[in-house]
């Protein structure tokens, strides 16, 4: 490993203590280097708190001065009236920072190259990662915000060996053990919202809370067209006044549909009307579009097979997490349906893809092919 990377690494290791705590904004980390050692390091701890840079360069004090700083994201150098914190260039050129080097740029258009220039214009020598991939999936969700400007759309599921979600009488618990659950729990505590649709809400009447790791329960979402969803589900008892309901009221819409609304609302639910798409369930990307509004800028979809599905066949996804778990569940619910694919070559690719052994299960991860393209 050259020493660029090493340094690089460590901005990441940092930048990981503000795991689930950062959003909307990125996870950051900074080291400033002397004489080839580590002088200070900082993190973005969480949500408006110091910027990385500021904080490693507090950390240096004076000692910043002729230091080299590696960032693992471009240094913010705009004001605005809603930013939380003061451009980090402005603190770099007044530490005396000889040498910036820069994880990835930052996709937020009030940044977006006017780092650099702002370090460049005077005389600070800037460079760029040659590695960063890294970079961009480690900070997925915030990425793929401000470069689509939609929430970023994380699928997860769990599936037997032979593709099956649940048991043919849809019985789909414990496919996977407790290790695997804990890892989707923690995606769980990285993510702003949490959607599944009726169907799932309906068979197992979930939660959809973080419990088997520390950390911040997302938003749930229901998809649910024609408002089925049970006001005696523990989504509506026990986490009304978070659920959104997602709803697609037809034309021939029954007066019970505005009662359950009216007594959905009355428990804090917010009932959102999505655009019918051809088969008059949700579009999916005016449903995004709404989540957004909404300040969710992370989606985990958890199922089930139909929601995915309509994730996959409409390309509105950018990581996919499918555990398999050493079981065969033979004639079962498919983990993801027709995709309208009727040649091998036009399968759905990705990249970035990560096999993992968790117990006895594999987890694969990894990114749509062409990822924010
Ligand atoms: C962070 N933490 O360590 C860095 C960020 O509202 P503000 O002042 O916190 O600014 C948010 C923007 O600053 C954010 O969208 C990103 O473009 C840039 N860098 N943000 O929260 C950090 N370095
Ligand atoms: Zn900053």
């Amino acid at each position: 490993m050259n020493i660029d990377s090493f340094f690089f690494e460590r901005t990441l290791e940092l930048a990981a203590r503000g795991r689930g705590r950062t959003s909307p904004n990125p996870m950051v980390g900074a080291v400033l280097v002397k004489d080839g050692r580590i002088i200070a390091e900082g993190c973005h701890r969480r949500h408006g708190d110091l910027h990385a840079e500021a904080a490693a360069l507090e950390a240096a004090g004076s000692e910043a001065g002729g230091a080299e700083l590696y960032c693992s994201l471009e240094p913010c150098s705009y004001r605005s009236p809603e930013k939380l914190q003061p451009p980090c260039t402005e603190r770099i050129i007044a530490a005396g920072v000889r040498h910036v080097h820069i994880g990835q740029p930052d996709p937020n258009p009030k940044v977006s190259g006017r780092g650099v220039l702002a370090l460049r214009e005077v005389g600070i020598g800037v460079s760029l990662s040659e590695e960063n991939e890294a970079f961009w999936r480690f900070n997925d969700a915030f990425n793929t915000r401000m470069v689509l400007s939609r929430p970023f759309v994380h699928l997860k599921c769990a599936m037997s060996l032979d593709g099956r979600i649940a048991a043919a009488g849809g019985d789909s618990r414990w496919i996977s053990d407790e290790s695997a659950r804990r890892v989707g729990h923690r995606f769980r505590s990285e993510r702003d919202a949490i959607a599944v649709g009726i169907g799932t809400v309906l068979a197992d009447d979930p939660e959809l809370s973080t419990r088997l790791v520390e950390g911040h329960s997302p938003r749930p979402v229901v998809f649910d067209s024609s408002l089925k969803i049970p006001l005696e589900s523990r989504l509506v008892r026990e986490r009304g006044d978070e659920l959104i309901v997602l709803a697609v009221p037809s034309e021939d819409v029954t007066e019970n549909f505005f009662d359950v609304k009216h007594r959905l609302e009355q428990r804090g639910v917010r009932v959102l009307y999505a655009e019918p798409d051809s088969t008059g369930k949700a579009d999916l990307s005016s449903a995004l579009d709404l989540l957004y509004a909404q300040g969710i800028g992370s989606l985990l979809v958890e199922g089930g097979s139909g929601l995915l599905t309509s994730f996959l066949k409409h390309r509105l996804y950018d990581r996919l997490s499918a555990f398999v778990a050493p079981v065969l569940l033979g004639s079962g619910v498919e983990a993801v349906g027709d995709l309208g694919i009727t040649r091998a070559g036009d399968g759905l690719a990705f990249e970035g893809v990560n096999w993992f052994r968790i117990g006895d299960q594999q987890l694969f991860d990894a990114y749509r092919s062409g990822w924010l393209e």
